[in-house]
């Protein structure tokens, strides 16, 4: 990632002014990791598994999640940056920051009978007092795993139960809420904890929407007594390039699932939701994000592995290579979902 600063842009723009590098995304193999990092003069900030296995000697924070791989080689994301990194550690949270972004983590058990509401209040507080602590105040990117998201309990849907505890803390906690949420990704594991991981800056981000969609926090109340805490995608800028955090997107219109039982056509208008945020994105950041330059990673969620060649042929008109995009079997908030596309694009 370069970084450049010149005196004319940053009394242009302020929030340019510290021209902060940018966090670099890749999908690796293990065996990859070291040798990636290396040729880069990276140090990784965090990495994320979904099943294989990362060797202790990462001192970044390791988030290892129960969401079967379901094509191509065993990946790992990886996130690093050129800067020098600093870790901190304890019980139940860990993070990696450089001199302008935050990888931060929070692990937090179940207890039988807790309900998980709040557990999700709980971690979600956590997050915020170490936000605080560390100086990171702007909440860049969050994603939310954990089990049986489909499950009842207390009369509420599992997701209901974390979007209600999730709502508590952030409506209480986070400043401008609900117009600086994040984007966001909330996905069902097979098994495990309440995960949490999380990208933070010392400079705020701008949230955008998806003109398709309603705001995911103007939900009706239909789907849950509080509304899902996450914006449709969060710009982040540098001198040098902006970089666009996808939510996780899925056959969601306006504020209502289409076409259900059905995951190529689920495919399809996921694609088109896709498809209008991305120039969307581009006028808000007046940077390009389709050029030749600009790179792309993406992560399918599929509910059911049976499905996944129906929704590789609909990916065939949003065509991406397989380094880039890592297919993983997850269940998603509404049960009629069947499949949830997140990305992470940097403009050239
Ligand atoms: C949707 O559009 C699909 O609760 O954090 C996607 C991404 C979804 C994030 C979240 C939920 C979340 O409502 C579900």
């Amino acid at each position: 990632m370069r970084q450049s600063q010149t005196q004319t842009a940053s009394r242009k723009d302020p929030s340019l002014s510290a021209s902060p590098a940018l966090p670099h995304c890749a999908f690796l193999e293990t065996a990859q990791v070291s040798s990636w990092l290396k040729a880069h003069h990276a140090n990784p900030l965090a990495i994320v598994s979904f099943g294989s296995h990362v060797p202790d000697t990462f001192p970044c924070p390791v988030m290892h999640l129960d969401l079967p791989e379901l094509a191509g080689p065993s990946r790992l994301e990886v996130w690093s940056t050129t800067d020098q990194i600093k870790t901190y550690r304890d019980e139940g949270f860990s993070a990696s920051a450089s001199g302008h972004v935050l990888f931060g983590t929070v692990t937090l058990i179940e207890q039988p009978g807790q309900p998980i509401e709040t557990v999700t209040e709980r971690a979600y507080r956590r997050l915020f007092s170490c936000l605080q602590d560390l100086s990171f105040p702007h909440l860049w990117r969050i994603w939310n795993y954990f089990p049986d998201i489909n499950g009842f309990a207390d009369g509420l849907e599992r997701y209901q139960g974390f979007c209600l505890g999730r709502h508590r803390a952030l409506a209480d906690m986070l400043p401008g809420f609900p117009h600086s949420l994040p984007a966001g990704t909330a996905v069902g594991t097979r098994s495990g904890p309440l995960q949490i991981y999380f990208m933070a800056g010392t400079l705020p981000a701008t949230h955008l929407g998806n003109p398709r969609q309603v705001h995911a926090y103007e939900y009706p109340q239909d789907y849950g007594p509080r509304s899902p805490s996450f914006a449709r995608a969060t710009l982040s800028r540098s001198e040098a390039h902006s970089q666009l955090y996808i939510a996780g997107t899925a056959s969601v219109v306006g504020h209502t699932s289409q076409h259900v039982g059905l995951p190529r056509k689920q495919t399809l208008e996921t694609i088109q939701n896709l498809k209008v945020l991305l120039p969307h994105a581009e006028d808000a950041a007046h940077r390009h994000f389709s050029g030749p330059q600009s790179e792309a990673l993406y992560k399918v969620y599929v509910r059911d592995a049976a499905h996944l060649s129906e929704v590789r042929e609909a990916l065939r008109s949003f065509p991406l290579s397989s380094e880039q995009v890592l297919f993983l079997q997850g269940a998603l908030c509404r049960k009629e979902l069947l499949v949830e596309i997140e990305g992470l694009v940097t403009s050239d």
